[in-house]
């Protein structure tokens, strides 16, 4: 057999998997800034917040990043934005058309796969697989997320008692869509409100999205869809201009609180 590929052998790979992973995952144990949540807004938030040097964690429950923005809406891989959001997918490099004025429309998976790779071009750590389980809470603060392994909360109740751990932060940003799971901690223990989200207007919610994106408690900032179920806002039609901008306005939000 001619040997194509290098000599690197099985231990070699594992010690560079192990390695590599547990350097990178201690030098994030303390961050500027955790978002959880991996779908348009937060990916947005991190490209923006990584960019301008802010030490910034991603940290998604599935092996895949992207959230909902890989399919357009109903089971459809077709995304569409309102003007002015075509000019994500120009920074982005995405191609799309002006499908009627003012509506614009691209390849999910294109735009997805993008903004997954932007986020990671500039430097964000990318977490996935690790569920985000609950907050620290510092002076009155938001100051840091528990974690733990996915699959963890698939295992029988016999062998739950397995602890997480937790990373400790300047600022979170609650990037987790409808469910937004950061501020349900919060409101568990009745220290948040949150209102819950409406029908759908899509006019309307777009802009309240963006408007209301904001630190809704000391060190905590809501992004993307959470922002419509902590103040009530109109659910989102299948359409993700206000996510890509909230996510950006988050990242402004998150950058002054970092820096004090
Ligand atoms: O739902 P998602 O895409 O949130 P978004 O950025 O965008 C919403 C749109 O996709 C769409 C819409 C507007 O067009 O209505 O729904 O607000 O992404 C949320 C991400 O959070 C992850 C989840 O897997 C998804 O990738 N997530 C949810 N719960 C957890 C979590 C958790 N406990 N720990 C970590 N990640």
């Amino acid at each position: 057999m001619q040997e194509y590929f290098a000599k690197a052998s099985e231990k070699d790979i594992t010690r560079s998997i192990v390695e590599e992973f547990t350097t990178e995952f201690l030098s994030y144990v303390e961050s500027d800034v955790i978002i959880v949540g991996g779908g348009p807004s937060g990916l947005t938030a991190a490209r923006d917040l990584a960019s301008n040097g802010i030490r910034t964690v991603v940290l998604e429950s599935n092996n895949y990043f992207g959230g909902g923005f890989w399919l357009g809406g109903y089971l459809m891989n077709k995304a569409t934005v309102r003007a002015p959001g075509q000019k994500f997918f120009d920074e982005l490099g995405v191609p799309y058309k002006e499908y009627s004025e003012g509506l614009y429309v691209a390849s999910a998976p294109s735009a997805c796969s993008k903004l997954i790779s932007a986020a990671c071009d500039a430097g964000a750590f990318m977490l996935n697989m690790n569920k985000f389980d609950d907050v620290v809470t510092r002076n009155g603060r938001v100051a840091g997320v528990v974690t733990n392994w996915t699959p963890v909360s698939a295992l029988p109740r016999a062998i739950t008692c397995v602890d997480p751990v937790a990373l400790e932060t300047k600022c979170v940003i609650d990037a987790t869509g409808h469910d937004a799971v950061v501020a349900n901690t919060l409101r568990s223990r009745n220290m948040l409100e949150l209102e819950g989200f409406g029908p759908m207007d899509v006019p309307t919610s777009e802009d309240l999205v963006v408007e209301k994106t904001s630190e809704v408690f000391p060190g905590l900032v809501l992004t993307g869809m959470a922002v419509a179920t902590a103040y009530g806002l109109p659910r989102m039609g299948p359409t993700f201009g206000s996510m890509l901008e909230s996510g950006r306005r988050a990242a402004k939000i998150a950058e002054e609180i970092v820096k004090g």
